[in-house]
């Protein structure tokens, strides 16, 4: 790897809020086991380089659709941790007044437009998004996330289409974990690079190393420009998810050996390892930002732990259907 060529102010928000993702994930694995939290989620815990390298590139007026697999896209785009850990664990003060759970965060205020339980379903939402904006000759971009699994969807199929022969300031990020729940992906799809799709549409396919936060940021950086100018990209980031699909995997579609080799790249540990080689940042800096994002989530959950429960009389507030 070459040198890093990225501000340190820059270097440092990234390292906070990888740690954050991990700490936050950490947290919730811990209550769920404990029988503290209910319902489920869904972990990101070894792909923390793409949702943060991808959303620390840019703006807060640029806008993301996320999946179900969102804390890390929620937390890049700077979502408050005390509300996401509140709407975890049902209370009022959550990002949905604590009915919505893991899968359900949106924030418009930062350009979150909001997880989605439905594969796939985030995509045409960004297209939609990215049309208001060439519409309303919007100075931004829409960043859409999702997984090699959505990518059999038709409304991947569909929305990047639209998107390409409208020029719609789109980048559509596949999060490429290897496996769609316990499918392996040699199983559900029969090409090696998901970037190819991007041929059948006439826009370019990327692939980056999706536990490389420098390259995924690089890589951001460079699209957003692209694409106001000349329409949709799509980037595959190639990444892998060392926790179950949810909470309730045994993992019995994997080695232990195949999550072992994986550990080893870390993207959390390949960041830190190259900040210390480059002398950037000395061994006692990266100890205090990572106390200093420790510290956050136990205010997380000391806010969560103290927030009320929605009253029942507002059990019918904000129920459409
Ligand atoms: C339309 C739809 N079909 C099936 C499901 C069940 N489901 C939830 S997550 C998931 C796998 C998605 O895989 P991928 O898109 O690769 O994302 P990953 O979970 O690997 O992040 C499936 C099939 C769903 N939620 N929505």
């Amino acid at each position: 790897m070459g040198k890093i060529d990225i501000p340190k102010g820059k270097l440092e928000e990234i390292y906070y809020k990888m740690l954050l993702t991990r700490l936050f994930e950490k947290k919730l694995e811990y209550f769920f086991s404990a029988g503290m939290l209910h319902g489920t989620t869904h972990l990101y815990i070894g792909e923390e380089a793409t949702a943060i390298g991808v959303c620390c590139a840019l703006d807060k007026d640029d806008q993301i659709t996320s999946t179900h697999r969102g804390h890390g896209h929620c937390i890049g785009k700077g979502a408050d941790v005390k509300l996401m850990m509140a709407e975890m664990f049902g209370k009022q003060t959550g990002y949905c007044k604590g009915k919505g759970g893991s899968m359900h965060i949106a924030d418009l205020e930062i350009g979150n437009l909001g997880g989605n339980g439905i594969v796939g379903g985030g995509i045409p939402i960004a297209v939609g998004a990215a049309l208001t904006t060439q519409y309303k000759e919007l100075d931004r971009v829409v960043v859409c996330f999702f997984g090699d699994g959505a990518t059999n969807q038709g409304s991947f199929h569909e929305s990047l289409n639209l998107a390409s022969i409208w020029k719609l300031p789109v980048i559509f990020i596949c999060e490429n974990n290897l496996y769609g729940m316990s499918i392996p992906i040699e199983n559900h799809m029969n090409i090696k690079d998901i970037a190819q799709r991007a041929k059948s549409y006439g826009i370019p396919g990327k692939i980056v190393d999706g536990n490389n936060v420098f390259e995924v940021y690089n890589t951001v950086l460079e699209a957003k420009s692209y694409v106001k100018q000349n329409g949709p990209i799509l980037i595959e980031s190639k990444t892998y998810r060392i926790s179950g699909h949810s909470k309730s995997d045994a993992n019995v579609y994997r080695t232990k050996e195949e999550i072992e080799q994986w550990k080893k790249k870390d993207p959390i540990k390949f960041m830190k390892k190259k900040l210390l080689e480059q002398k950037i940042f000395t061994q006692e800096q990266l100890e205090t930002i990572e106390k200093q994002a420790a510290q956050e989530i136990e205010v997380s959950v000391e806010f969560a732990n103290n927030s009320p429960y929605p009253p029942l009389d507002a059990i019918t507030d904000d129920v459409y259907a």
